[in-house]
């Protein structure tokens, strides 16, 4: 599919979204606003916003513990997002579930999970579905290098190719697993040669380059979509803050995170589109003005919105301790 500017302006809006989602997320967990974990995926907008602008309505995602992003960029409502996160009422999970188990399947996003590597298997098994339809949906598996050492990646990886499934697995290479770089746990070079091991193809991308994910995505998915079986497609990034928020970092050479601002994906694409595609500043501000809005909106809902009340806390949950 050839670019456009259409394109790149939703593209755009949709990282400046996470990226200031996510920046407001980690202001008001400061402030005390937010319970529970919280992983920002900032400095990775572009994979989330360049992959799922291919996406339909009907197709599904499989996200992460780091998965605002995925969520936001599937189209999530951000008020029922942020409301989760603040554990309110009103939240995507009546504010039981939080950060790391974001859900919409109406709109196909099948949930953040907290599991790593869970969200593999699920995605076959949504691949699995999309084929028997035949209707031509796909499924996308979202999840970091660091999954890719767990036995849900190679159980899925068979299942999907020996079925030829409709998926796309996903790898957000951004260099850590928790506090261990990626050279300590992976001993090959690409998550993406491992799908050789699979009979699949398997395709590095810079996952800092909105316009490439864009563009290289664009063959892949629809490669997938005419019923050519799955693939890997790593993308190569980092995230700027901590593994959680609260993480010190220690295990981060310096300097490490101020060389990877200098690849800020929301920048590069900026110079792109007022350099190559003449779009002019005043169109930018008018998104970044928009997201401020909505956001602002969101906060206030999630603000108001109630906590769950006395007996409606222990509705809808797997367990709950007796507080003996
Ligand atoms: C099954 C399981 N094992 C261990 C953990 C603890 N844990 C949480 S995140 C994480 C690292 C995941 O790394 P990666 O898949 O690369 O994702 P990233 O955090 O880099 O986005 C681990 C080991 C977990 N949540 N689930």
């Amino acid at each position: 599919m050839e670019v456009n500017k259409q394109h790149l302006l939703g593209i755009y809006q949709t990282m400046v979204m996470i990226r200031r989602f996510e920046e407001r997320m980690s202001q008001l967990f400061a402030s005390g606003h937010i319970p529970g974990f919280l992983h920002l995926s900032i400095g990775q907008e572009a994979v989330a916003a360049g992959v799922c602008a291919h996406l339909r309505e009907n197709d599904y995602i499989t996200s992460t513990h780091r998965g605002h992003g995925h969520c936001i960029a599937k189209g999530a409502n951000v008020k029922k997002m942020m409301a989760e996160l603040f554990g309110k009422q009103t939240g995507y999970c009546k504010g039981k579930g939080g950060s790391m188990h974001v859900a919409d399947v109406d709109i196909g996003i099948l949930g953040a999970n907290g599991i790593v590597g869970a969200g593999l298997p699920i995605a076959v098994g949504a691949a699995l579905s999309a084929k028997s339809q035949g209707n031509g949906q796909v499924a996308v598996s979202f999840f970091g290098e660091g999954a890719s050492g767990s036995g849900y990646f190679h159980e899925a990886l068979n299942m999907a190719a020996v079925l030829k499934l409709p998926i796309i697995f996903l790898c957000e290479s951004n260099q850590y697993a928790e506090f261990t770089s990626r050279s300590t746990h992976l001993p090959v070079l690409t998550v993406a040669e491992r799908s050789k091991a699979y009979g699949l193809e398997g395709f590095c991308v810079d996952g800092n380059n909105a316009l490439e994910v864009f563009e290289k995505l664009s063959f892949i998915i629809e490669t997938v979509r005419a019923g050519n079986g799955p693939v890997i497609v790593e993308c190569f990034t980092n995230r700027w803050t901590g593994h959680y928020e609260g993480d010190p970092q220690r295990y981060r050479p310096e300097g490490e995170v101020q060389e990877w601002k200098k690849k800020d994906p929301i920048l590069a694409l900026e110079k792109v589109m007022t350099n190559q595609y003449k779009i002019v500043n005043p169109q930018l501000e008018e998104i970044r003005k928009f997201v401020e809005k909505e956001l602002d909106e969101a906060e206030q809902f999630s603000k108001n919105s109630p906590l769950p009340q006395g007996e409606e806390t222990l509705e809808d949950v797997y367990a709950a301790t007796s507080g003996r």
